[in-house]
């Protein structure tokens, strides 16, 4: 068998074992090192201090196992356009299409364990390891090179049909396999994920400044989120997708009205203020085998604060206001700073309580910050109230 039908009856198994495209790359170093070094330069990495480790591999994927020559790479749709996640409560919506069910990670590399095994089966010797996300891999340069999609503007790996709604994973061979043809731009002139971007994380086109992307933010970041960062956030409560939502190759209709990625019963019914006061043994319940653990329970419970704060629904006091009893300081802090934004004067008193009883000295220092603007703007009430009052004339 040569390497042109080699190729074939492999990316046809791909398929068999559920994927819903499959391509081969050959291995070669990547044409984009200068821009992935002068990115780690200019720490638009942030905090993701893993993506600096290994980079002779990530820069190198033929260093990924003795003999490599060749990756199987494949792509699993997820976008449950319209499931019951769009009229259920107000937390799924601004939860990341991919995340909303089944972790991906583990759907895939299942899938593509039962794909090394069978091409073991039939090309014995042959050395094999396979990746989803998290291995030293420039996964999107690579599944470019097989013909997956095709890099957009906002860096997402594109397909004519399925947009970027899809996920990446690969298998490393040693066998000698032909490769698929790369896909030509589909960007053209068009900048809409550019300048729709809530937070302008894209500083210039293929180029994303993860210090200011949502999904960072939401998902990587652990403790605090900077002030200067909360507001920007809007109401995502893990992952954002405005610059896929945006995008004009991205389908509008459900291609994929079942699977693993969508939202189950168990979970739909949870909503911002009981993800606020989520007790540990109930989210590690209903939050096992999904994406949304990586955020962990502090993370996710931080992000609702926020999202409220943002949304300025005042139906959110009173979880907020219980929210300043958490366990968690991070958690007791965004808390009290979406206390400041949408409070009144019964969020004072649950604030100056709060600070009585609070020790741990930053979360002090939101309580405070959240006080001072709130004795500012019922100052600023109460001077326009002074100014409304009717003027004597006598
Ligand atoms: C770190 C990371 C993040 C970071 C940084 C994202 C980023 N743009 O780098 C954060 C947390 C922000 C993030 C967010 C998201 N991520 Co992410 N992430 C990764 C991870 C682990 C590494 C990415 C990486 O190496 N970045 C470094 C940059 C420099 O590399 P790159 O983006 O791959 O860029 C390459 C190309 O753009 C190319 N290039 C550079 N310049 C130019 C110029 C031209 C003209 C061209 C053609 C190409 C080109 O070279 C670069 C290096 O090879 C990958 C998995 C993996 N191992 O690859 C998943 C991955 C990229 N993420 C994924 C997803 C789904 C997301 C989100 C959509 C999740 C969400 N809804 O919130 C968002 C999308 C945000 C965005 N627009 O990128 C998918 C993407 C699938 C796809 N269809 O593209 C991946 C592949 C995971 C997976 N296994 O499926 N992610």
């Amino acid at each position: 068998m040569d390497g042109g039908e080699k190729s074939d009856l492999i990316c046809a198994w791909a398929l068999e074992e559920g994927f819903d495209r499959a391509g081969v790359a050959v291995l070669d170093r990547s044409e984009h090192e200068e821009a992935f070094e002068r990115w780690l330069e200019r720490g638009e990495h942030g905090e993701m201090s893993y993506l600096e480790k290994r980079r002779d591999v990530r820069l190198d994927p033929r260093l990924i196992l003795d003999g490599a020559r060749s990756a199987v790479c494949v792509a699993l749709h997820y976008h449950p356009l319209r499931d019951s996640v769009e009229s259920e409560g107000d937390l799924w919506p601004r939860v990341a299409r991919y995340a909303r069910g089944s972790d991906y990670h583990g759907v895939m590399e299942r899938r593509l364990e039962a794909l090394a095994e069978r091409i073991c089966a039939a090309f014995p010797g042959t050395g094999t390891r396979l990746y989803v996300d998290t291995g030293p891999v420039l996964e999107r340069e690579l599944a470019a090179r097989a013909g997956i999609g095709v890099a957009g503007k906002n860096t997402n790996l594109l397909h004519p049909e399925s947009g970027s709604w899809f996920l990446l994973g690969e298998l490393f061979t040693t066998l000698e396999l032909r490769p698929d043809p790369p896909i030509s731009d589909l960007c053209g002139s068009c900048t809409r994920c550019l300048e729709e971007c809530p937070t302008g994380a894209f500083p210039e086109p293929y180029r994303l400044d993860s210090n200011r992307c949502i999904s960072y933010w939401t998902i990587e970041h652990r403790g605090p989120i900077p002030s200067h960062v909360r507001s920007s956030i809007g109401d995502w409560v893990f992952g954002c997708d405005v610059c896929q939502e945006v995008c004009p190759v991205n389908p509008g209709r459900d291609l994929w009205p079942e699977g693993e990625f969508h939202l189950p019963k168990r979970r739909a019914d949870l909503d911002l203020a009981s993800l606020l006061s989520l007790e540990r043994e109930r989210y590690v319940e209903i939050f096992r085998g999904t994406a949304m653990k990586r955020a962990k329970l502090e993370g996710l419970k931080r992000n609702a604060a926020v999202a409220m704060g943002n949304r300025g629904d005042k139906r959110y006091l009173p979880a907020l206001s219980q929210a300043l009893c958490d366990a968690d300081p991070t958690v007791r802090g965004h808390a009290a700073w979406a206390l400041g934004r949408i409070g009144n004067e019964a969020a004072v008193e649950v604030l100056e309580s709060a600070l009585g009883d609070e020790e741990h000295p930053v979360t002090r220092g939101e309580i405070t910050a959240s006080l001072q603007v709130l004795r500012d703007v019922g100052g600023q009430k109460q001077n326009q109230a002074q100014a409304d009052l009717p003027t004597r004339v006598d």
